[in-house]
């Protein structure tokens, strides 16, 4: 039997690689959409490249942008995928209020052109849609734990960008009978999440403090609350939903809820620091609690326009009509996440990277 054909757009990132694994594992023909960049952005999934000459090659890599919808339709054409993972995004929300016009464009009106090269295709009834919604869709705190019936309120433009593709997915399935599934993803982490997320943020600087490598962490704000739970785990509820005779809407969530600063508090406890805080405020300053030496420090920089104090989701639905529900516990996510910016941070330190070039304006004198 020939293989299913799933793309994914957004292959290069964290979901991306961990979605990729799993469909390649499940005997998937994959294929990713990444953008052109003038340096490498493939690190994530390199370790699933095949040679193109060799034969039965089961995972493709692909050009495409989501703001390049002629390209994408073609793309789509080409491959008639069984399944569309829509993964792409600029998903960094503080980086969506400097972006708020690009946002839109890639994370809104990119999920319209995917499921509008569907329709115009006549794939419909053949092609079966993910999207990935988020948490973020919750934004000011209106009731908790956010379920799938929970009133939307965003709060970044991050966020408005995703409610449009929230419910132009949930249109397109009303209106043209597609398999169009929203997965309601609360935050996901892992060692391979991008380095200004907060939660790699913290783990990384925590590996490098411990590695002599720097100092201190600066970060914003301390209290909000947040739903963290580990992408390999949440990428098999994409897998799931998609599966279902019925499209849906599905929160996917590990129910429990952390504090920023209880995330920095864990990430030092595994390298054997405790944190002592003192001041308040911009002023206040976590200190090692032995030591006296400031690990942790605020920067006004950090802290939204708008923020999301509280999120913790309710799966039941998930639960119940998919048999998922989280494998990796908070505590193991910590500590797989430091142990493995530790590895590369000791790594760092032994080897120091090579001499940086001279300044290419100097170069030709
Ligand atoms: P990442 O930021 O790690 O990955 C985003 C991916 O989208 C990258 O492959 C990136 O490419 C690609 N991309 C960005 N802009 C474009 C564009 N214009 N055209 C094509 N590709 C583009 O995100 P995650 O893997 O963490 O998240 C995956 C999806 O799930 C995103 O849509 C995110 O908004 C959403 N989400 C994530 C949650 C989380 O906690 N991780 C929770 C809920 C939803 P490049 O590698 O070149 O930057
Ligand atoms: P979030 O993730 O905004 O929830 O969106 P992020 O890790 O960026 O922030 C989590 C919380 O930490 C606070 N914070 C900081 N955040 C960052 N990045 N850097 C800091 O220095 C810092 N200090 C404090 C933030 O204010 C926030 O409250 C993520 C993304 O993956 C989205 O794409 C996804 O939709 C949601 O999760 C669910």
């Amino acid at each position: 039997m020939a293989s299913r054909k799933a793309l994914i757009t957004g292959v290069t990132g964290q979901d991306g690689a961990y979605l990729s694994e799993l469909l390649l594992a499940k005997g998937y023909e994959v294929h990713g959409v990444k953008r052109r960049s003038s340096s490498f952005n493939t690190a994530r999934v390199d370790h699933l490249y095949q040679d193109p000459h060799e034969a039965n090659v089961r995972f493709h890599l692909h050009y495409g942008d989501m703001t390049d919808g002629s390209a994408l339709t073609r793309l789509i054409a080409e491959i008639e995928p069984d399944e569309i993972y829509n993964l792409a995004a600029q998903s960094h929300v503080a980086v969506s209020f400097e972006m708020p016009e690009y946002t839109a464009n890639a994370d809104a009106v990119g999920t319209l052109r995917l499921l509008e090269a569907i329709r115009q295709l006549r794939l419909q009834d053949r092609t079966r849609f993910y999207q990935a919604s988020t948490s973020e869709l919750y934004g000011l705190v209106q009731a908790v734990p956010q379920s799938e019936t929970t009133p939307f309120h965003p709060r970044s433009p991050y966020a408005v960008a995703k409610l449009y593709a929230y419910w132009i997915t949930v249109n397109y399935r009303e209106a043209y009978g597609m398999h169009a599934t929203n997965g309601i993803l609360f935050n996901h982490e892992s060692p391979i999440r991008g380095e200004t997320f907060l939660t790699r943020k913290v783990t990384r600087a925590v590996a490098r403090i411990e590695a002599g490598l720097e100092t201190c962490l600066w970060v914003g704000n301390l209290e909000a609350k947040r739903d963290w739970g580990h992408a390999r785990d949440f990428v098999e509820a994409m897998y799931l939903m998609v599966q279902q005779d019925m499209p849906g809407d599905y929160v996917v969530a590990t129910g429990e809820t952390r504090t920023v600063r209880q995330f920095i508090e864990a990430a030092f406890a595994e390298v054997g620091r405790r944190i002592a805080w003192e001041g308040a405020g911009t002023d206040e300053v976590g200190r090692d609690a032995a030591t006296g030496a400031p690990l942790v420090r605020i920067d006004p920089r950090f802290f939204r326009p708008a923020e999301v104090d509280l999120l913790i989701g309710d799966a039941t639905k998930a639960r119940e009509r998919l048999g998922w529900t989280p494998r990796t516990s908070f505590s193991d996510l910590v500590r797989e996440m430091v142990a493995s910016d530790l590895a590369a941070a000791r790594h760092e330190a032994a080897y120091p990277p090579a001499p940086t070039l001279r300044p290419l304006s100097q170069a030709a004198e």
